[in-house]
């Protein structure tokens, strides 16, 4: 009878090849095979008409919001349509027309799905009724909404104390949601509120707080058409965020230079085929960077310190390269970065940062001259040790500049999961806000926790040690997303309970605790009715404006449940009418809940009435250039060290990054079209002098193996794939590599996993 300890389930699919082909790299992005694409992925999943009518509706005033990524809405948005390639395979993977209930996990236990790869996984159909996973068996059963509920209460009743539970949450939700979760987790509790940001751009909340008092970007959308000189850094937009694209484009038009630092030379900053324009579809389309800084992983700090070395340099022969005014009058510490800098040789630095000397030059004569300066950042820059140093650099150089609080200028920190900033700014946050919770007595009556709570890691390593025995996820793939994947799947697993709030199966439930459930929930493009009356939810873009979203599709089923409901249902059944809230009501009352959320934030004070057509900006103290709570009132220069990696002969720098055909853990497709690569995702970018170094041929297997705190950790049978990536340093795709990043190193302050800078050594593979 007693199964439990453990199951039989694999954390990591096992190995098996797709067939890989190889073409060259693409010399552009988009363009009509993004269009053919797009169409392609809908049309299988969801039918010619609906893809047709609902791809109208993605982005628009009267429908919802893309489930992809967070770029905004430019306020007019195309008549043709305004979606990507890749928001329309988001819009593909949650409107399946295939669902998968009951009679699915009768038929096959975790044991054997998980033997199933993330792909076939994702690919089974929308999950439609809540499911149950007892410690005595293999195999989910159905259980009803009520019961699921009380049995969350009851495993959180039995707990010793609130801080044994962890909530996960990330980046899909609604703001509603997310504050009603926020809420909920607080009245419990316990700040133990992990999310996808702790993995993602938090490096970027941290450094952009410390420096200029609030850690969101500062740039509007229209400050692209403005912006001089666009520096992208640490990101693929060709593939992750292909909408941006426009927005580079129209810098082009006006003139405006786009440098951009990368290890790789990613196509999408190459040139792009913009869809929407006739020229798109027939012409060359559009040249986009001017230049590509083709630094060595992880050497952001060095090639900055260079650049910013150069421009003081010329800044001392003409007293017009930095903004001395602005300098004076809004910032702190410029003495202190400058006397730095004489630390370091010029040459040290150049070696170092892996970049032609020439192409630095030629960046560092444009930036001189210039001041309507943008930087973009996204995972090249915040998953490092020293992550929070790299961006303090960025802002470091935007502050002599003048270049923040200006049109066409500032922070741009472009954000991953489409509601992943509003979450934060509604309350889904591990750490203590002393407003935050004086606000929340206010208007609730209830004192929060004042300990604060466990992130990411921490969240991961409680579990591990037996400190933390119930696990709750609202949206995501726990499991997979994290870092040291066997690590991780023994501290899931040590759980008496874990829950899962999902629209798509994936290995979370499968690698769970001794109990498990799958809560099924709504997605963004379907249809949200209660007593008739079509409910609509809210979402805050990439650079802070708040707008609503409303789907359009029937749900797949009327079993299932929005986010905002099984939250209320939850709290409901915790505290059974013994608490000053009433969940039930804010649960099934989006508008009640809104009202709230306006009387606890103040930026969300007016959500009800401005959300409408394109919404409205949140407060932004940047843009006000208002720094008055930073010390003496200024925004803050700082002095960033040199990432440390004393690496030896036969060790390379790994960075883990998305093929085109993913989202995060949801794989789409097998192709990574822009780098060349179809029909597999078993591959490692690597130098082809590396390669004849260690006398590998194209396509030979190797394992790739990572030893920290003298601990191995291997991710076997990679295909070795020539390409111009710096020497010293190798590309793979995540979630296959998260094997190799130890839970235990993560970047200071922010503590993000290092899932870019991965020492790693290669054995050919048996
Ligand atoms: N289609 C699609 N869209 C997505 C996602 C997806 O998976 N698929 N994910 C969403 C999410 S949650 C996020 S956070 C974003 C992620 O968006 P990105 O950050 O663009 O995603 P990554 O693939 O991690 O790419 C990191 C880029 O940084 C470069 N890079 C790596 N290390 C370094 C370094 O040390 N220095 C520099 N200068 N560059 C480096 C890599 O070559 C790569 O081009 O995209 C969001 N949008
Ligand atoms: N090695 C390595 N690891 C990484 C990264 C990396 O670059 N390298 N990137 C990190 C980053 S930036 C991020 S953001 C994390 C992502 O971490 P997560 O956000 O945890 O992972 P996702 O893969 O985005 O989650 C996908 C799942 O979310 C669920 N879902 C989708 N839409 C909805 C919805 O509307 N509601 C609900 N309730 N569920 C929904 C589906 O069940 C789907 O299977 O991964 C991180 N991990
Ligand atoms: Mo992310």
């Amino acid at each position: 009878m007693k199964l439990f300890k453990k199951r039989n389930v694999f954390a990591i699919p096992p190995i098996k090849f797709t067939g890989v082909q190889l073409k060259e790299p693409a010399a552009y992005a988009a363009g009509l095979t993004g269009v053919k694409i797009a169409l392609q992925h809908t049309f299988k999943e969801m039918g010619i008409q609906k893809s047709l009518t609902t791809l109208a509706h993605m982005n628009q005033k009267d429908g919802f919001d893309c489930p992809g990524c967070a770029w905004p809405d430019p306020d007019k948005p195309s008549k043709l349509g305004e979606y990507c390639e890749n928001g329309a395979k988001a819009l593909a993977e949650e409107a399946t027309h295939k669902i998968i209930g009951p009679d699915f996990f009768t038929k096959y236990s975790v044991e054997e799905l998980s033997e199933w790869s993330d792909y076939k996984l994702g690919k089974s159909g929308r999950l439609v009724a809540p499911m149950l996973l007892r410690p005595e068996s293999i195999h989910y059963e159905p259980i009803s909404w009520e019961n699921a509920y009380l049995l969350v209460a009851e495993n959180l009743k039995k707990l010793k104390t609130p801080d044994e539970a962890v909530f996960y949450t990330s980046g899909r939700s609604s703001n509603e949601a997310a504050f009603l979760y926020g809420l909920f987790v607080r009245a419990f509790g316990t700040n133990n509120m992990p999310d996808c940001s702790n993995m993602c751009h938090e490096s970027s909340g941290v450094a952009l707080n410390e420096t200029l008092g609030i850690g969101k970007g500062s740039v509007k959308l229209e400050d692209f058409d403005k912006a001089e000189v666009i520096i992208v850094m640490g990101q693929n937009p060709g593939t992750n965020h292909p909408r941006m694209l426009s927005a580079l484009q129209k810098c082009k038009e006006n003139k405006g230079t786009i440098i951009s630092v990368n290890p790789l030379k990613e196509a999408g900053l190459v040139r792009f085929k913009n869809p929407q324009e006739v020229k798109g579809i027939v012409a060359s389309g559009t040249a986009l960077t001017d230049i590509h800084l083709q630094v060595k992983i992880n050497q952001d700090v060095s090639l900055l310190k260079l650049i910013l070395k150069k421009l003081a340099a010329l800044d001392k022969q003409d007293r017009n390269v930095f903004d001395h005014e602005f300098i004076e009058n809004y910032t702190h510490g410029v003495k202190d970065l400058l006397t730095d800098l004489d630390r370091f040789s010029e040459e040290e630095l150049l070696k170092i940062c892996g970049v032609s000397a020439a192409k630095i030059d030629e960046v560092v004569k444009i930036i001189a001259a210039k001041n309507k300066i943008i930087i973009c950042w996204a995972m090249g820059l915040t998953q490092h040790r020293n992550a929070v140093d790299n961006i303090k650099e960025c802002v470091n150089l935007l502050l002599l500049k003048g270049s923040i609080g200006r049109e066409g200028a500032g922070t741009c920190p472009v954000r991953g999961h489409s509601n992943v900033q509003g979450d934060r700014s509604v309350g889904i946050m591990h750490q203590v806000s002393n407003s935050l919770n004086t606000a929340i007595k206010n208007v609730f009556g209830f004192d929060p926790p004042l300990k604060e709570g466990l992130d990411t890691v921490h969240a991961i390593e409680a579990m591990y040690r037996g400190k933390a025995k119930v696990f709750m996820a609202l949206g995501g793939n726990f499991l997979s997303a994290a870092s040291d994947t066997m690590y991780t799947s023994e501290a899931l697993q040590n759980c008496d309970l874990t829950i899962q709030v999902s629209t798509k199966l994936n290995r979370s439930h499968l690698v769970t605790g001794k109990t498990a459930l799958i809560l099924p929930t709504l997605g963004r493009s379907e249809k949200d009715t209660k007593n008739g009356k079509q409910r609509f939810l809210t979402v805050e873009n990439s650079m802070g404006k708040v707008h609503r979203t409303q789907g359009i599709l029937p749900p797949k089923s009327n079993t299932l449940r929005s986010e905002p409901e099984i939250i209320g249902g939850i709290a409901t059944a915790y505290f059974k009418g013994n608490h000053p809230v009433d969940w039930a009501m804010l649960g099934d009352d989006y508008n009640q809940i809104r009202q709230k959320l306006g009387a606890v934030i103040s930026g969300f004070k007016e959500v009800q009435q401005k959300s409408e057509g394109s919404g409205y900006y949140l407060p932004n103290n940047v843009r006000e250039l208002d720094f008055t709570k930073l010390p003496k009132g200024k925004a803050q220069f700082s002095v960033c060290k040199l990432p440390q990696h004393q690496l030896k002969v036969d060790e390379f720098v790994l960075m883990t990054i998305r093929s085109h055909d993913q989202f995060n853990t949801t794989i789409y497709g097998l192709d990574d079209r822009y780098r060349g690569i179809y029909n597999e995702r078993r591959v490692v970018f690597m130098n082809p002098e590396d390669m004849q170094y260690f006398c590998l041929e194209k396509m030979d297997l190797v394992d790739l193996i990572s030893n920290y705190d003298n601990k191995e950790r291997r991710a076997s049978k990679f295909l070795a794939i020539p390409y111009d990536i710096p020497k010293g340093n190798l590309a793979a795709y995540f979630p296959e590599t998260n094997v190799l990043v130890p839970y235990n190193h993560f970047a200071y302050k922010s503590h993000t996993p290092i899932s870019k800078s991965i020492i790693v050594k290669l054995e050919k593979s048996n």
